[in-house]
């Protein structure tokens, strides 16, 4: 099997403080965050911006300073929301891609999310491709249904995806799929032979679904943004505990880490 690639999802746009005392929330916060998590063995970062007061943004000013502030401690991959927040307009969620972050998140459809839906329109879908694919960004395609999984493999045959795709398939969110071995099952089943392809698991989910994505080959997404919990009423203490626990694991399944430059090969990005 291919080494394992290991995102942390440090932040998200939902999480608070208050919720959470160690979600890292300042550009410098996010970039000692990504430090930590690249040390303990993450090749990737999947990063939020908040405005000081915690508020969700997609203001490529405080992205450009995350991108920095990651950057000037590791040389872990950066792959920014264009997910945003529920409610942001397509254009707000779009505009960090413009600083040309090495990865970028498109998601494939629309989902009831919690108590919120998550629009994502066809229309809206296209321009955000077309945008990463002329800004040379590479898209991590987010599942949170089985339909968007149907639609990126049409958009793949369309060519209006490049290729090999790079999909992440989230289970156990509110409103998407439930966290089953099943789900995962028939979704790899159904994955083009030639994507690679990582795996999310919200809330309790996580820890099951990244150990079966281990073992099934596929890669592995942690982080304080889909959990915040280490176990049951227990708090994570940091986002690299959450990835130091999948390497551990990945150890005992005897499934190499990758590093960055590792990531980089197998998703095919040219690098910083
Ligand atoms: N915050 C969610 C509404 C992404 O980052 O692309 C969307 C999300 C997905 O987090
Ligand atoms: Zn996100």
């Amino acid at each position: 099997m291919n080494p394992l690639i290991i995102t942390a999802a440090l932040t998200g746009a939902e999480v608070t403080r208050e919720q959470q005392p160690a979600l890292p929330v300042s550009p410098q916060e996010i970039g000692i965050a990504a430090a930590e998590c690249a040390e303990a063995g993450a090749s990737i970062v999947h990063v939020h911006a908040r405005l000081p007061d915690g508020q969700s943004t997609q203001d490529p000013v405080i992205y450009e300073q995350i991108l920095r502030e990651v950057r000037q401690r590791s040389d872990v991959i950066v792959q920014i929301s264009t997910g945003g927040a529920v409610g942001m307009t397509p254009q707000e969620r779009l505009a960090p891609v413009a600083l040309r972050p090495e990865m970028a998140t498109l998601s494939m459809g629309s989902v009831n999310f919690g108590q919120d839906v998550f629009l994502n329109a066809p229309s809206d879908i296209a321009v955000f491709a077309h945008e990463m694919l002329r800004l040379g960004v590479k898209p991590e395609l987010e599942i949170f249904d089985t339909g968007m999984l149907a639609t990126a493999k049409r958009w793949l045959r369309q060519g209006l995806l490049p290729q090999p795709a790079h999909v992440d398939l989230v289970l156990g969110m509110p409103g998407g799929m439930a966290a089953t071995p099943q789900t995962l099952l028939y979704l790899v089943s159904e994955l083009p032979p030639e994507c690679t392809w990582s795996a999310a698991g919200i809330g309790a989910a996580q820890l099951p679904v990244v150990t079966w994505a281990i073992l099934l080959g596929g890669h592995a997404r942690v982080g304080l943004e889909d959990n915040i919990y280490y176990r049951k009423g227990e708090l994570a203490v940091s986002n690299a505990q959450l990835v130091a626990r999948v390497v551990r694991l990945a150890h005992e399944l005897e499934r190499e880490v990758a590093t960055p430059a590792q990531a980089r090969q197998m998703l095919g990005l040219s690098g910083g």
